[in-house]
């Protein structure tokens, strides 16, 4: 096709000529005739061939050096665009902006036609991405392995104030970047019995039979990392049906098994469940799991097998770390592999099985603990479910010897309890490494949530505090402000953001503060354009910008937050001459599409926005606005235009935010409890740059242990909360439903609702966060103020790179060693 072009030395004229070139092969049209969608697949393959250059080389050099590999097995990676990104780790993205220029192309134009890749609900998938793009970047030898769904997470509409989802059709168009290998195919076997057979050598052979069985096939995605001719590997697994019989032979058994095979690989990856830390117990759910860890783990070994000769050596090669208990099977597929297929005795398998598998905790939630029926587990999977048997059967004993006539340890700790299989405790059990997310989330896990297994076994718990990737939300996303930090400290700062903290001597300095402010501002109206286009709500940029995206789910309390808005907006109402710095809500959020009370706040929003945006009496001094399908590539330009970081969850329920880094990292000021990483952010910027208010995790967990809060009297006591409170069932918002949002009302309130009253302590909260946000408004009056503590956060966000993460996965989890390419010419 075309000559290759090494990435260092970017050839403007063969790449212009390389698009030219796609645009007539792909789709017999010159460019001028071509949509921009043919465009965006012209760059894509041009691009493409460079990278698969560098792809076959690293790969290659891993093979020469043989590395010892982390596979990242995680069912969500939510990955986000790949255009934009390659072309910045590639370092080539300015001059591919100037040569599509000379073409009379707009590269965000082009950008802007690539479908989000949105195979993940939200922080864990995103985490995902975030490592895989360190690991690439600071050459570690890793694969993410993950399921390639056929329709990502919903695309969401707003309809009279209302979320839609709409199926994310994402691969309508193809996928450029990736690249399907049937080569490297699996068979990946559900259901059936296990029959023990005595073979010649008198050992035990356990055999699965009267399975159905699904045809696993990877495509690969190449991950680029920043600046150093590495490209590591995303295989995400396609299923298709298994083809194994001659039509003529079929009795009616075997058409029927056929029929059912079929069905089983038509849906096992057709979709992303939905749901954020809310575990429903489905059986397709299950599905998916074992089907892309059995060919993952497959494949891991086999790959160990082509230049290994030792399998009992396996760990020193590989290890595999699960992003929460989602991939748990893998510690029962690879005893059986190790078992079953290469014969190891159970002690072998264990040795080596221990020694490969740690596990990351995401969550505390009680409703997101993954729990699977037996009968279920069994049936879906009777060769794993006896491997976790005894798994099961020899932890108990161990229990019971330590903690001699101690039931109750037992019933807390085991594996397989009450009928259910609890898949943390075999993550715990089984693997080498229990990670939390965050300093305080860890502690809380040791202290409280896991303390059982944390007394019995401390030496395998350790904190990994999270962190994102400084090229996609800091280097693309925010190219002015980049641009601005390296004019001041170099740009080391992209491989290495402890060397962002050199800005620390600009805080104070008149001149950068002003470009600083100037910056913030063109962001704000970039961002203003966009909702404009796509909202239709105009929106001031000298306003200040306020804004809360993530996730929409109680404990993340975006009801605390409209709640006050409604209460700001009645004191306006109330005193039209009052001081009041003009600010814009912003929000987004997708909600879990069963979630009820996470949908009807969406509505709330979006009614409170109708009113409040429509009042002229209050002259335009608050907007809200409701983005429509927050995305990781909406949510890089969302970042980029914040002053102020809405981080407010529940004290204890939030594991860590990766959001509230990359507001912070885009020189956004937090206004948070002290829940998560907000700790640790603001331990590193202090707390005067800061809005800290609100209940400790220590109070809630106290609150929540032994009683004593009771919103009621708080409702009683307090006229402003009870105006708030009784606007929400008395038609200020849906003049036409008086009791639309009465369910919002007794979640705070009643008893009725089937759990506890403000379980999340909206209404505790509520006017310390009210004294927060009057602090806020303050700060914001005296700008050169501001722009100190919005430089400081940015100068203070080094420790949040999840370069910085990976390393310590790396030095305390890992032990992977380091790859550096040989330079080419
Ligand atoms: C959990 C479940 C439970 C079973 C059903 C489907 C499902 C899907 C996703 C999840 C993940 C929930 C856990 C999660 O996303 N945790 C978030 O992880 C982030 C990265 O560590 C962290 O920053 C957030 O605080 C935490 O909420």
């Amino acid at each position: 096709m075309l000559k290759k072009t090494v990435l260092q030395k970017f050839d403007k004229e063969l790449f212009k000529n390389s698009v030219i070139y796609n645009v007539k092969t792909l789709y017999r049209k010159t460019l001028e005739e071509a949509t921009q969608q043919q465009i965006f697949q012209a760059v894509a393959y041009a691009i493409k061939d460079v990278i698969v250059d560098n792809w076959m080389n690293t790969q290659k050099e891993y093979a020469k050096q043989d590395p010892k590999t982390v596979y990242y097995l995680s069912m969500e990676f939510l990955m986000g665009r790949a255009l934009g990104n390659n072309l910045i780790n590639l370092q080539a993205y300015n001059d591919v902006a100037e040569a599509l220029e000379d073409l009379g192309i707009d590269i965000n134009l082009v950008e802007d036609q690539e479908p989000d890749p949105a195979l993940g609900n939200g922080g864990l998938g995103r985490l995902a991405a975030c490592f895989l793009d360190s690991l690439a970047t600071m050459g570690y030898s890793a694969y993410g392995c993950g399921i390639r769904y056929r329709y990502g997470m919903f695309k969401q509409e707003i309809r009279d104030g209302y979320q839609i989802e709409v199926p994310d059709n994402w691969l309508a168009d193809g996928n450029p970047f990736e690249l399907r290998r049937p080569e490297y195919a699996k068979e990946v076997k559900f259901g059936g019995y296990v029959n023990v057979y005595v073979d010649e050598n008198g050992r035990n052979n356990f055999k699965q039979e009267g399975y159905q069985s699904v045809k696993a096939i990877p495509y690969d995605m190449p991950i680029v990392g920043y600046g150093n001719g590495i490209v590591n590997t995303l295989r995400i697994w396609d299923a298709e049906p298994v083809e194994c019989f001659q039509l003529e032979s079929f009795d009616k058994g075997d058409y029927q098994k056929a029929v059912e095979q079929e069905n089983l690989a038509r849906n096992i990856v057709e979709v992303l469940y939905p749901n954020d830390n809310h575990y429903a117990g489905k059986e397709l759910r299950l599905k998916q799991q074992y089907f892309f860890i059995s060919a993952s783990v497959q494949e891991a070994v086999e790959k160990y097998m082509r230049k290994h000769d030792d399998i009992r050596k396996f760990h020193e090669k590989v290890t595999f770390q699960l992003n929460d208990t989602h991939p748990t099977v893998a510690i029962a597929e690879l005893m059986r592999i190790l078992m079953d297929d290469y014969y190891l005795t159970w002690d072998e398998a264990w040795a080596v099985t221990t020694k490969t598998c740690a596990y990351t905790n995401h969550t505390i939630m009680a409703e997101a603990l993954e729990k699977w029926p037996i009968e279920l587990f069994s049936r879906l999977l009777p060769r794993i479910y006896q491997i976790v048997e005894e798994i099961n059967r020899r932890f108990i004993a161990q229990v019971s010897q330590q903690y001699p006539g101690d039931q109750n340890k037992i019933a807390k700790m085991a594996i397989i309890y009450d009928g259910q299989v609890k898949m943390a405790h075999l993550a715990i059990v089984s693997g080498y490494s229990v990670n939390g997310v965050a300093r305080l989330h860890t502690e809380i896990l040791e202290k409280q949530e896991l303390r059982d297994f944390y007394e019995m076994m401390p030496e395998k718990f350790n904190n990994k505090t999270n962190g994102i990737t400084q090229r996609r939300f800091l280097l693309h996303g925010n190219p002015l402000l980049a641009q601005w930090v390296t004019d001041h400290v170099g740009n080391d700062w992209i491989t290495d953001l402890s060397k962002i903290s050199g800005l620390k001597i600009y805080a104070e300095d008149e001149k950068a503060q002003q470009e600083f402010m100037n910056i913030k501002y063109q962001n704000k109206v970039r961002l203003a354009r966009y909702i404009l286009e796509h909202n239709g709500v105009e929106v001031d940029p000298r306003s200040i910008f306020d804004v809360q995206v993530k996730r929409l789910h109680e404990y993340k309390r975006q009801l605390l937050n409209i709640l006050h808005i409604m209460y700001l907006y009645n004191e306006l109402k109330n005193n039209p001459q009052m001081e009041f710095y003009p600010r814009t809500f912003i929000f987004g959020a997708k909600a879990a599409a069963g979630y009820r009370n996470a949908k009807l706040t969406i509505k709330l929003i979006n009614a409170v926005a109708d009113v409040v945006n429509n009042d002229p009496s209050i002259g335009g001094k608050i907007k809200v606005v409701f983005i429509e399908d927050y995305k990781v590539s909406n949510a890089e330009w969302i970042f980029a235009a914040a002053d102020v970081s809405e981080q407010i969850s529940t004290a204890s329920k939030e594991a860590s935010g990766t959001g509230n880094m990359k507001f912070m990292l885009n020189g956004a000021l937090t206004l948070g409890t002290m829940d998560g990483a907000n700790v640790e952010i603001v331990e590193e910027v202090g707390m005067e740059n800061a809005f800290i208010f609100g209940l400790s995790s220590d109070e809630v967990i106290r609150f929540e242990n032994y009683g004593g809060y009771n919103p009621m009297d708080i409702f009683n006591n307090d006229p402003d909360i009870r105006r708030v409170l009784m606007q929400l069932i008395n038609g200020t918002f849906a003049p036409y439903d008086t009791e639309l949002f009465r369910p919002l009302y007794n979640s705070l309130l009643n008893t009725q609702s089937t759990s506890k009253a403000d379980m999340y302590f909206i209404l505790k909260d509520f006017k310390p966060y009210a004294e927060a946000q009057r602090r806020v408004e303050a700060a914001y009056r005296d700008e050169a103020n501001w722009a100190k503590s919005a430089i400081l956060n940015v100068a203070c966000s080094g420790k949040f790179s999840s370069d910085r993460t990976i390393q310590e996965y790396v030095d305390d989890i890992w032990h992977l060693d380091k790859v550096v390419l040989p330079k080419r010419g």
